[in-house]
Protein backbone atom coordinates (compact mmCIF):
# COMPACT_ATOMS: atom_id res chain seq x y z
CA UNK A 1 0.00 0.00 0.00
CA UNK A 2 1.48 3.47 -0.73
CA UNK A 3 1.65 4.94 2.34
CA UNK A 4 3.55 7.56 3.98
CA UNK A 5 1.98 8.50 7.02
CA UNK A 6 4.34 8.05 9.39
CA UNK A 7 4.59 6.87 13.17
CA UNK A 8 3.82 10.26 14.46
CA UNK A 9 1.18 11.27 12.37
CA UNK A 10 -0.80 8.18 13.90
CA UNK A 11 0.21 8.66 17.15
CA UNK A 12 -0.80 12.83 16.99
CA UNK A 13 -4.44 11.59 15.75
CA UNK A 14 -4.91 8.98 17.68
CA UNK A 15 -4.02 11.68 20.98
CA UNK A 16 -6.38 14.11 18.94
CA UNK A 17 -9.20 12.17 19.63
CA UNK A 18 -8.37 11.01 23.03
CA UNK A 19 -8.43 14.43 24.61
CA UNK A 20 -11.78 15.01 22.53
CA UNK A 21 -13.03 12.10 24.76
CA UNK A 22 -11.34 13.00 27.32
CA UNK A 23 -12.96 16.31 27.10
CA UNK A 24 -16.41 14.40 26.81
CA UNK A 25 -16.60 15.91 23.44
CA UNK A 26 -17.30 12.66 21.92
CA UNK A 27 -20.21 10.53 24.07
CA UNK A 28 -19.74 7.14 22.66
CA UNK A 29 -17.33 4.06 22.75
CA UNK A 30 -13.90 4.84 21.16
CA UNK A 31 -11.07 2.37 21.35
CA UNK A 32 -7.51 3.15 21.10
CA UNK A 33 -4.52 1.81 19.27
CA UNK A 34 -1.00 2.48 20.54
CA UNK A 35 2.22 0.60 20.56
CA UNK A 36 1.74 -1.21 16.96
CA UNK A 37 2.65 1.97 14.73
CA UNK A 38 5.58 0.04 13.30
CA UNK A 39 4.24 -2.96 13.23
CA UNK A 40 0.89 -1.97 11.21
CA UNK A 41 3.17 0.23 9.17
CA UNK A 42 5.57 -2.76 8.08
CA UNK A 43 2.33 -4.77 7.46
CA UNK A 44 0.51 -2.66 5.39
CA UNK A 45 3.86 -2.54 2.63
CA UNK A 46 2.60 -5.95 2.09
CA UNK A 47 -1.03 -4.94 1.66
CA UNK A 48 -2.10 -3.66 -2.03
CA UNK A 49 -4.89 -1.25 -3.12
CA UNK A 50 -7.96 -3.25 -4.29
CA UNK A 51 -6.86 -5.34 -1.47
CA UNK A 52 -10.11 -6.29 0.96
CA UNK A 53 -9.60 -5.37 4.52
CA UNK A 54 -11.09 -6.46 7.35
CA UNK A 55 -10.78 -4.31 10.59
CA UNK A 56 -12.21 -4.37 14.35
CA UNK A 57 -13.43 -2.23 16.98
CA UNK A 58 -10.03 -0.40 17.19
CA UNK A 59 -9.77 0.36 13.32
CA UNK A 60 -8.34 4.14 13.47
CA UNK A 61 -4.89 2.65 12.38
CA UNK A 62 -6.00 0.13 9.74
CA UNK A 63 -8.42 3.06 7.94
CA UNK A 64 -5.59 5.32 7.93
CA UNK A 65 -3.06 2.61 6.57
CA UNK A 66 -5.79 1.55 4.10
CA UNK A 67 -5.78 5.30 2.22
CA UNK A 68 -8.56 6.66 4.45
CA UNK A 69 -8.73 10.40 5.27
CA UNK A 70 -8.43 12.08 8.35
CA UNK A 71 -11.38 13.95 8.11
CA UNK A 72 -13.54 11.27 7.03
CA UNK A 73 -12.08 8.92 10.18
CA UNK A 74 -12.81 12.38 12.62
CA UNK A 75 -16.66 12.31 10.69
CA UNK A 76 -17.23 8.46 11.37
CA UNK A 77 -15.83 8.90 15.26
CA UNK A 78 -17.37 12.20 16.24
CA UNK A 79 -21.15 10.61 14.92
CA UNK A 80 -20.19 7.38 17.24
CA UNK A 81 -19.49 5.45 14.83
CA UNK A 82 -15.15 4.75 15.51
CA UNK A 83 -16.22 0.96 15.81
CA UNK A 84 -18.32 1.02 12.41
CA UNK A 85 -15.66 2.55 9.69
CA UNK A 86 -16.85 1.35 5.96
CA UNK A 87 -15.36 2.86 3.09
CA UNK A 88 -16.46 0.70 -0.15
CA UNK A 89 -13.85 2.56 -2.50
CA UNK A 90 -11.06 1.26 -0.06
CA UNK A 91 -12.89 -2.56 0.44
CA UNK A 92 -12.57 -1.30 3.99
CA UNK A 93 -15.14 -2.89 6.89
CA UNK A 94 -14.84 -3.21 10.63
CA UNK A 95 -16.85 -4.71 12.71
CA UNK A 96 -17.66 -3.98 16.41
CA UNK A 97 -18.01 -7.67 17.05
CA UNK A 98 -15.33 -10.05 17.93
CA UNK A 99 -14.13 -11.91 15.25
CA UNK A 100 -17.20 -10.29 13.91
CA UNK A 101 -15.28 -10.42 10.48
CA UNK A 102 -13.82 -13.57 10.09
CA UNK A 103 -16.78 -15.46 8.02
CA UNK A 104 -17.56 -12.67 5.96
CA UNK A 105 -13.82 -12.15 5.22
CA UNK A 106 -13.60 -15.92 4.45
CA UNK A 107 -16.79 -15.74 1.59
CA UNK A 108 -15.30 -13.13 0.11
CA UNK A 109 -12.15 -15.07 -0.23
CA UNK A 110 -13.91 -17.74 -1.87
CA UNK A 111 -15.46 -15.30 -4.02
CA UNK A 112 -11.81 -13.82 -5.36
CA UNK A 113 -10.84 -17.27 -5.77
CA UNK A 114 -13.63 -18.56 -7.77
CA UNK A 115 -13.41 -15.29 -9.92
CA UNK A 116 -9.45 -15.64 -10.60
CA UNK A 117 -8.93 -12.74 -9.07
CA UNK A 118 -5.61 -11.18 -8.19
CA UNK A 119 -6.70 -9.72 -4.62
CA UNK A 120 -5.84 -10.40 -1.04
CA UNK A 121 -8.22 -10.79 2.06
CA UNK A 122 -6.55 -9.53 4.95
CA UNK A 123 -8.61 -9.99 8.02
CA UNK A 124 -7.27 -8.14 11.15
CA UNK A 125 -8.48 -9.83 14.89
CA UNK A 126 -7.38 -9.48 18.46
CA UNK A 127 -6.02 -12.30 20.57
CA UNK A 128 -9.31 -12.23 21.92
CA UNK A 129 -10.78 -12.73 18.85
CA UNK A 130 -8.70 -15.65 18.56
CA UNK A 131 -10.59 -17.19 21.24
CA UNK A 132 -14.10 -17.53 19.12
CA UNK A 133 -14.71 -21.00 17.96
CA UNK A 134 -15.57 -19.14 14.42
CA UNK A 135 -12.58 -17.92 14.23
CA UNK A 136 -11.13 -21.61 14.35
CA UNK A 137 -13.96 -22.54 11.46
CA UNK A 138 -12.74 -19.47 9.27
CA UNK A 139 -9.34 -20.21 9.50
CA UNK A 140 -9.58 -24.01 8.71
CA UNK A 141 -12.17 -23.02 5.51
CA UNK A 142 -9.53 -20.59 4.53
CA UNK A 143 -6.72 -23.02 4.82
CA UNK A 144 -8.29 -25.77 3.54
CA UNK A 145 -9.16 -24.35 0.45
CA UNK A 146 -6.43 -22.24 0.02
CA UNK A 147 -8.10 -18.93 -0.25
CA UNK A 148 -6.29 -15.80 -0.57
CA UNK A 149 -6.44 -14.63 2.90
CA UNK A 150 -4.33 -13.91 6.03
CA UNK A 151 -5.63 -13.54 9.86
CA UNK A 152 -3.74 -10.77 11.30
CA UNK A 153 -3.66 -11.54 15.16
CA UNK A 154 -3.16 -8.41 16.42
CA UNK A 155 -1.85 -9.87 19.99
CA UNK A 156 -1.47 -7.39 23.34
CA UNK A 157 -2.14 -10.18 25.52
CA UNK A 158 -5.36 -8.37 26.49
CA UNK A 159 -9.18 -9.34 25.93
CA UNK A 160 -10.57 -6.54 27.33
CA UNK A 161 -8.59 -6.46 30.67
CA UNK A 162 -7.18 -10.23 31.39
CA UNK A 163 -4.12 -11.92 29.74
CA UNK A 164 -4.03 -14.91 28.19
CA UNK A 165 -2.82 -16.75 31.34
CA UNK A 166 -6.16 -16.50 32.99
CA UNK A 167 -7.73 -17.01 29.46
CA UNK A 168 -6.66 -20.40 28.59
CA UNK A 169 -3.37 -21.01 31.42
CA UNK A 170 -0.52 -22.27 28.48
CA UNK A 171 -2.32 -23.77 25.81
CA UNK A 172 -1.63 -22.40 22.34
CA UNK A 173 -2.64 -23.60 19.21
CA UNK A 174 -0.40 -23.62 16.08
CA UNK A 175 -2.21 -22.34 13.59
CA UNK A 176 -1.53 -22.56 9.67
CA UNK A 177 0.19 -20.45 7.55
CA UNK A 178 -2.48 -17.80 6.74
CA UNK A 179 -2.64 -17.22 10.45
CA UNK A 180 0.00 -14.27 11.09
CA UNK A 181 0.74 -12.78 14.46
CA UNK A 182 2.24 -9.89 15.84
CA UNK A 183 2.83 -8.86 19.30
CA UNK A 184 2.89 -5.31 20.83
CA UNK A 185 2.31 -4.05 24.23
CA UNK A 186 -0.78 -1.57 23.98
CA UNK A 187 -0.11 1.93 25.39
CA UNK A 188 -3.05 4.62 25.90
CA UNK A 189 -2.59 6.86 24.01
CA UNK A 190 0.83 6.61 24.02
CA UNK A 191 2.31 6.81 27.52
CA UNK A 192 2.31 3.68 29.38
CA UNK A 193 -0.66 4.11 31.94
CA UNK A 194 0.72 1.24 34.17
CA UNK A 195 -2.35 -1.00 34.03
CA UNK A 196 -0.78 -2.68 30.88
CA UNK A 197 1.45 -5.74 32.09
CA UNK A 198 4.50 -6.73 29.64
CA UNK A 199 3.56 -9.41 27.63
CA UNK A 200 4.54 -12.90 29.03
CA UNK A 201 6.54 -14.39 25.54
CA UNK A 202 3.95 -16.91 25.63
CA UNK A 203 4.34 -18.91 22.19
CA UNK A 204 0.95 -18.90 21.41
CA UNK A 205 0.85 -20.27 17.95
CA UNK A 206 0.84 -18.55 14.12
CA UNK A 207 3.78 -17.10 12.06
CA UNK A 208 5.10 -13.83 12.94
CA UNK A 209 5.08 -11.19 10.32
C1 LIG B 1 -19.06 -11.08 20.44
C2 LIG B 1 -18.57 -9.99 21.36
N1 LIG B 1 -18.39 -10.28 22.67
C3 LIG B 1 -17.94 -9.32 23.52
C4 LIG B 1 -17.68 -8.05 23.06
C5 LIG B 1 -17.12 -6.99 24.01
N2 LIG B 1 -15.72 -6.74 23.70
C6 LIG B 1 -15.32 -5.63 23.05
S1 LIG B 1 -13.64 -5.61 22.81
C7 LIG B 1 -13.45 -7.09 23.60
C8 LIG B 1 -12.09 -7.70 23.77
C9 LIG B 1 -11.45 -7.98 22.48
O1 LIG B 1 -10.11 -8.41 22.68
P1 LIG B 1 -9.19 -8.55 21.45
O2 LIG B 1 -9.91 -9.27 20.36
O3 LIG B 1 -7.91 -9.12 21.91
O4 LIG B 1 -9.01 -7.05 20.96
P2 LIG B 1 -8.12 -5.87 21.60
O5 LIG B 1 -9.12 -4.92 22.20
O6 LIG B 1 -7.19 -6.45 22.62
O7 LIG B 1 -7.41 -5.25 20.46
C10 LIG B 1 -14.68 -7.58 24.03
C11 LIG B 1 -14.84 -8.86 24.76
C12 LIG B 1 -17.89 -7.80 21.69
N3 LIG B 1 -17.64 -6.60 21.16
N4 LIG B 1 -18.33 -8.78 20.85
MG1 LIG C 1 -6.20 -8.23 22.60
Amino acid sequence: MQTNLTKEELMNFEREIAELWEAAKIPYPVHFSGGNEDQLIEIFKKIKTKDYIFSTHRGHYHYLLAGGSFEKLREFIMRGDSMHIYDKNLNFITSSIVAGCVAIATGVALALKKKGSERHVWCFVGDGAEDEGHFYEAVRYVDGHDLPCTFIIEDNNRSVETPKSVRYNKSGINWPKCVKRYYYNATYPHVGTGRWVNFSGMNAGGSSF
